[in-house]
Order: C-alpha cells, then structure tokens, then sequence
C-alpha cells in the first residue's frame, strides 16, 4: 500500500495549470487500488495572504467541490481541510525547532512571494513549507503528486524527516515527490515565459475552471503564439509547445498526432480546436461542480477530517513520546 497525500490552497479558482499539473495525476494515482489517498484544503497557508473571510470559507468549499467535480471520489480517497485536523499545526511547530532559517531563505517560492508583496512578509509565508512538511510527514506519505513548482517544499519535507529520525530515531517515513512531466509546468497564455498562475496579474494568463466557454475561447484566441506560421513545436516555440501541451493532455492526442491534424493549417484553425477542445472539459466539470450542494460538500469534508485525525493523533503521540513532553 502507498499513502498518498496533497492539497492545494483555497485562494480563487483553480485553473487548468492546477488540474493539468496535480489533480489530474491524483485522479490516476487514486485510480490505483494500490494507494490509500488523502488531498487535502490547505487553509492554514492560504491565510499567508491575507483573504476575506467569507470569500476564503465559500473557497474552502469550493475546491473540495472541484476536488469531486474533477474524479476524486471522496467513498475511496479522504478529503478534507487542513484547519479541521489540529495535528497540523501541533507537528509544523516541532518541526520548527529543527527547521534552519538558511534552508527556508532559499526557497524559491517564499523569496518570489516577498519579493511580490514586500509590505506582508509575514512569519508564516516563511514557515509555509515547515507547514507543509507536517502535512506530508503526519499521514507516514510515500508519494507527493505536485507540480514542478513544488518539488523544492518536498525535498524539505525529506531533509526534516531524516533530520528528525536521526535525532529521535526512526518515526517519519521519507516521502517522495510525483511530478509527472506533461502538464508539469503549464505556462501562462499570456506570457509563456511564467507559469500559469492564480494570483496572475492579468485574468488572460490563465484559463480558470470556471470560466465560461466563451471567456476561455477569447482567452485562447488572444493567446500569445511564436513567430511562424506552421503547427509545430519545437525548442524555440514556447507559446505553441504549451498550447500544444494543453491541448494533448485534455485530448489525450499525442502532441505529434496533433502537429499532423494540423498540418498545412494555420494557428487560427488551431486554437479553435482548442478551444472546442476546453469548453468540453470546462462544460464537463461545471456541471458535476454545479451538482454538489454546500450541504454536501461539508459533509463530505467532516467525515474526511474524522478518517484523517485517526491517522494524525496517533502520530502526534508518538511524536510527543520521541521528544518527550506530555
Ligand atoms: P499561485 O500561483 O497563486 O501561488 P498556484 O496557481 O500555483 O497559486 P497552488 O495552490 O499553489 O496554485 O498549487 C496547487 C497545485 O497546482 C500544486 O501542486 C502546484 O504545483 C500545481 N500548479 C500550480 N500552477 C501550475 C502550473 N502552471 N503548471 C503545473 N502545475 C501547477
Ligand atoms: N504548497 C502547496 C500546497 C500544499 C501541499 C501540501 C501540497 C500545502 N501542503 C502538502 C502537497 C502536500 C502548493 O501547491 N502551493
């Protein structure tokens, strides 16, 4: 058996970026019997920046409901929000204390975010991947599907389990990070040369979930493409490559099956079947999103939270044997 564990923040809507990157690697990775899967709304980081209240709880349950809308199948994988389950908190402050502050300074993500918003570098947006390394590390997690932006908060989440079980011996398992090469890096319509992005400055870097399948199609015509002419990807065709990319992963085409239906066609024609191609995927998931009632949902997170502080208390305890307090 496997555990698997993710989560992503309930800051605005998810985006392809998120599906294409993460949750469409949980969906197959929860697909396998062989795994035992926990994914999980990470509130506590998202209050890093700062979020209005009673947007920040409709989001909440907002992205559990994507979580279903999307394949997650909360009978077999435990859903639920990482504020519900206090072990979280109680593990990321003994992690800490072995935590270096040299380590965290390089974090790519923590450095880009201060430098983004230089008037709110709190102490938690330096303590997020600590956060996070207690998320993984309470559920014994093998495997941790992210994208590739991710990768660097993992490696810490392993450098502190073996920090921690070479000081108190052996309690954490080691975790690994998934990151499934296509779709790893969606890159913004817009801009190419970024990630495609949530907190994006321009509403035309990203195609969220819930955009309508008109705003997505205008957002795809409007995206930014290479010069040539030619439906062919190549190193020195990033806007393509990723327009290609998208394209192959929600089509399951090969992106070589893809450059032939489009041979001797131009970028118009294009990004017309890419767009018929989203408002599919988008009309899809709209409708089972629309589907779950609120009542539901919070069901649905209550029971996950049950099924998950079963797991995390009893690591909590053996924690607090290891390192000696009450
Ligand atoms: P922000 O850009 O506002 O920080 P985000 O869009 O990166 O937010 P997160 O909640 O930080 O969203 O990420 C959720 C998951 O989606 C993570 O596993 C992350 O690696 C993945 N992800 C986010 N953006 C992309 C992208 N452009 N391409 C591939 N994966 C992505
Ligand atoms: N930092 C992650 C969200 C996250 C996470 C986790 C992902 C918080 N805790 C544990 C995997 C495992 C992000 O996607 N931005």
């Amino acid at each position: 058996m496997s555990r698997i564990f993710s989560g992503v923040q309930p800051t605005n809507n998810l985006h392809l970026g998120n599906y294409l990157g993460a949750i469409k690697n949980w969906v197959e990775l929860a697909a396998q019997p062989k795994n035992d899967c926990i994914f999980c709304v990470v509130d506590l980081h998202a209050l890093t920046v700062y979020q209005e209240p009673e947007i920040l709880r409709a989001n909440i349950l907002a992205v559990a409901k994507t979580y279903l809308a999307l394949g997650i199948d909360p009978a077999k994988s435990t859903i639920f929000a990482q504020s519900q389950v206090k072990e979280h908190v109680q593990l990321g402050w003994v992690l800490n204390t072995i935590a270096k502050m040299g380590e965290l300074e390089r974090m790519t993500q923590f450095k880009d975010k201060s430098a983004q918003n230089k008037n709110n570098i709190n102490l938690g947006l330096f303590a997020y991947p600590v956060l996070m390394a207690a998320d993984i590390l309470l559920y014994d997690t093998n495997l941790v599907p992210v994208g590739e932006d991710q990768k660097q908060h993992v490696e810490l989440a392993r450098d502190l389990a073996l920090r921690f079980n070479k000081l108190y011996g052996e309690t954490f398992v080691v975790p690994e990070s998934v990151i499934k090469k296509d779709g790893a890096r969606v890159m913004g319509l817009d801009d190419p040369s970024k990630k495609m992005s949530k907190s994006a400055v321009s509403a035309n870097n990203y195609i969220s979930l819930m955009d309508t399948p008109a705003v997505a199609r205008k957002k795809i015509m409007k995206a930014v493409t290479d010069s040539g002419a030619e439906v062919k990807g190549g190193a020195d065709k990033p806007a393509l490559n990723n327009l290609l990319g998208i394209y192959s992963l929600l089509s399951g085409a090969s992106v070589k099956d893809l450059e032939k239906q489009y041979a001797g066609k131009g970028y118009g024609d294009f990004k017309t079947g890419l767009a018929d191609e989203v408002e599919k995927f988008l009309v899809n998931f709209q409708n089972k999103f629309n589907a779950i009632s609120d009542k539901g949902i919070e069901k649905v997170l209550t029971e996950g939270a049950g099924k998950a502080r079963q797991l995390a208390v009893a690591k909590i305890n053996l924690v607090k044997n290891k390192i000696g307090i009450l």
